[in-house]
């Protein structure tokens, strides 16, 4: 829009519970071990809804105006003269932008769990701007994953419409269900909760990484239950119908004989997903919450006690976890559902997400 000037198209936050303003802003200078990225792709997350609506405010303040925008994919458009040869990031590589930016140095980041840094440098998520934007400066090299192209015959050349959502909707559900790897496999069952974005990888990543176990997805939405169902879900449920989520989950895994789910990955994160949850979990059983909807994770006494429930939170995913959620990705067994819109309809996708009408995830093309 702005090629070959100083500037470039941003989608900002002016104020909060207002539409985001398309401003014309300074195309920043890269210094040092900085990167600029011409943004290929942004994908939309409900984080950016809490984010806009100023739900969070407190938590994560942002000094305004402010470009969101968290889960990023483009290519290389300029190096910062002390980004080391090694690196071997040179302009035009197609790059995954790892959002879980932190100060390197704290015992976080040190152990390699970077998203969790005690002093987070989150992408549109705090000072620095995000990604729906033509162009985004990214701090050091060390935050980038550049992806190859595939030249063997069965690999797959992600697009950067696919890249984007990996570093987020594709991340946070991979790492979840890492954490509970371990309860899966022969016998053993695992529901998803919410089939929107991470809701769509985290049927795939339970299916790959289940080890045999059954895979129900659980939603609302029939659209979404369908497309479970094509990205390999076992069975589905449409929670909008149940009277007794526990006898109808029963009975499409056991034949009523009363065996519930071992885990559940719950990508709402709503009071009423927590407490189904509890509801359909076997003795022993674990529930992660990667959803940010509700306010508590709320677990009865006895039944946690007795049944010796284990409820986990889990954030995003560190940069070895991208890889390896990228590596997966170019062996094209990953299934992508995307909805394309360009910058200047960013208002409306936003309107669409919050409608719950996006199928999957809606990605940004500025
Ligand atoms: C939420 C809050 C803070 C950082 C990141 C997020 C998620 O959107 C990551 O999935
Ligand atoms: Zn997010």
């Amino acid at each position: 829009m702005f090629e070959n000037t100083q500037f470039m198209s941003s989608a900002r936050i002016h104020n909060y519970q207002e539409p985001l303003a398309i401003d014309n802003t300074s195309k920043p200078k890269v210094y040092g071990e900085e990167i600029l990225v011409r943004v290929g792709a942004a994908g939309l997350c409900h984080s950016d809804l809490h984010l806009i609506n100023g739900e969070w405010k407190d938590v994560i303040p942002l000094k305004l105006p402010k470009t969101p925008g968290h889960e990023i994919a483009g290519w290389i458009e300029e190096v910062g003269d002390s980004v080391p040869e090694s690196a071997q990031m040179k302009e035009g590589d197609l790059v995954a932008v790892f959002g879980g930016w932190g100060c390197g140095i704290c015992i976080y980041c040190k152990s390699g769990d970077e998203q969790l840094c005690n002093f987070p440098r989150w992408p549109g998520l705090s000072d620095y701007d995000g990604g729906y934007s033509e162009y985004i400066m990214v701090p050091t090299y060390r935050f980038l994953i550049k992806v190859d192209k595939q030249l063997t015959t069965n690999s797959y050349n992600i697009r950067p419409e696919e890249l984007a959502p990996l570093t987020d909707a594709g991340l946070t559900p991979y790492r979840a269900i890492k954490k509970i790897r371990h309860l899966l496999g022969p016998g053993k069952s695992i529901a998803i909760f919410g089939i929107g974005g991470l809701g769509s990888y985290a049927i795939q990543y339970a299916k790959i990484l289940g080890q045999s176990s059954t895979v129900i997805a659980l939603d609302r939405t029939e659209e979404k239950l369908q497309l479970a169902e094509k990205f390999g879900a076992d069975h589905v449920v449409n929670v909008s119908k149940l009277q007794n989520i526990r006898s109808e989950i029963t009975s499409k895994i056991s034949e009523g004989k009363g065996t519930g789910v071992d885990v559940v990955i719950d990508c709402v994160g709503a009071d009423a997903t927590i407490e189904d949850s509890c509801k359909i979990l076997n003795k022993g059983g674990s529930i992660v919450v990667v959803g940010l909807f509700g306010s508590q994770i709320k677990i009865p006494l006895v039944r946690a006690v007795l049944q010796e429930y284990q409820a986990y939170g889990s954030l995003w995913g560190n940069y070895s976890e991208l890889r390896e959620v990228i590596e997966l990705a170019k062996t094209g067994k990953i299934n992508h559902s995307i909805q394309k819109f360009p910058l200047n309809e960013i208002n409306e996708a936003i309107q669409l997400l919050k409608n719950g009408k996006i199928v999957g995830r809606g990605v940004i093309i500025p």
